[in-house]
C-alpha cells in the first residue's frame, strides 16, 4: 500500500513479486489501463536496458517500475519525458538520502561516478501522436552484490550511503516530483525546472568525454544541454555538435 498524494500517476498500481520485465508487461496492458498506471515488481528475471542489454534486478533490493503514460504529444517529444524522469529521480534521491546524485545524460543517474539508476523509455504511436509511452525506472536501492561485470561501474544507495533506505518512501517522493514536472510540461509546455536540474546536476557538462557512435569513438568536451534536451559538445576539431541519443562516457572513468 502506498500513500501517493498524486492526482493521476500511480492511482492504479499493479504489483508483482516476480515478472520478466515491467516494461514488457506494461506494453501488453497499456491500451486497456488508465493513464498513470504503474507496474512494479520485487524482482525481474528479464529486466531490460536499451538496445537489448540486460538490467540486473534482484529480489527485494531495488525499485523496478514502469509508468504507463498517455500524453497527447508527438512521438519525437517522448525523450523529454525521459528527461523529466531523470530529473525527478535525481532530485528524489537527493532529498531522501542527501547523496550527491548526478544525471548522466541521457538516462542514467550516477553517484560517485557509478550507475545507481537507469531509465528505459519506450514509445508506441504514429507520426503525429503517441498512443502510449512507457517509462521504465530501475534504481539500485539496497543491493550489495553485483554481477562481476558490473562491480566497477554499478552501485546502490546502500553502498554509497552506508545505510538501508525505505523503497516505499523513495517511490512516493519520486512519483510526486515526477507528476509535478510532467504536469507543467503537458499543461504549460514548460521544462524549465527539469532542464535547470539536468544542467545543475549534470555528470557530463564541462567534462572531457568519449562519444560512441556505432563502431567509432570520438573525443569531445561537453558544453551543455539544449532546451530540446540534446547534449551540446565540442569535438576536437572545434566543431560544435548536438547529440540526441547514444553513448557518452567520461574520459578516465
Ligand atoms: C538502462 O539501459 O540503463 C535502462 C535500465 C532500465 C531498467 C528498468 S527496471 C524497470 C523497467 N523494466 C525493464 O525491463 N527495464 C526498466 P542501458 O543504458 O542500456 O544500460 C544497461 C547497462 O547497464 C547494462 O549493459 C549493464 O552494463 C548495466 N547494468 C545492468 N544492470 C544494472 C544495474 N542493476 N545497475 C547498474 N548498471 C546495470
Amino acid at each position: 500500500k502506498f500513500n501517493l498524494n498524486t492526482r493521476e500517476i500511480g492511482k492504479e498500481i499493479k504489483y508483482f513479486d516476480t515478472i520478466d520485465s515491467t516494461n514488457t508487461y506494461s506494453k501488453t496492458i497499456a491500451l486497456e489501463v488508465p493513464h498513470g498506471t504503474i507496474v512494479m515488481s520485487d524482482e525481474q528475471v528479464g529486466g531490460r536496458g536499451r538496445l537489448g542489454r540486460n538490467w540486473s534486478s534482484p529480489k527485494g533490493e531495488g525499485i523496478w517500475m514502469s509508468l504507463i503514460l498517455k500524453p497527447g504529444i508527438p512521438p519525437n517529444e517522448g525523450m523529454k519525458v525521459s528527461h523529466i524522469a531523470a530529473a525527478a529521480v535525481c532530485k528524489g534521491i537527493r532529498e531522501i538520502t542527501g547523496l550527491e546524485a548526478l544525471v548522466k545524460w541521457p538516462n542514467d543517474i550516477v553517484i560517485n561516478g557509478k550507475k545507481v539508476c537507469g531509465i528505459l523509455t519506450e514509445v508506441a504511436g504514429e507520426l503525429n501522436e503517441i498512443h502510449y509511452l512507457i517509462v521504465g525506472i530501475g534504481i539500485n536501492v539496497n543491493n550489495i552484490d553485483f554481477p562481476t561485470e558490473l562491480e566497477e561501474k554499478a552501485s546502490s544507495l546502500l553502498i554509497e550511503g552506508k545505510k538501508k533506505y525505505d523503497r516505499k518512501e523513495l517511490i512516493v517522493k519520486i512519483i510526486s516530483i515526477f507528476e509535478k514536472f510532467y504536469d507543467s510540461f503537458i499543461k504549460e509546455g514548460s521544462l524549465e525546472e527539469v532542464l535547470r536540474l539536468c544542467r545543475q546536476y549534470s555528470a557530463l557538462i564541462g567534462r572531457e568525454v568519449v562519444i560512441i557512435k556505432g563502431g567509432s569513438q570520438e573525443a569531445a568536451k561537453v558544453l551543455g544541454m539544449t532546451d530540446e534536451g540534446f547534449l551540446e559538445v565540442e569535438l576536437s576539431d572545434g566543431r560544435i555538435e548536438h547529440i540526441f541519443s547514444g553513448e557518452v562516457s567520461v574520459r578516465g572513468q
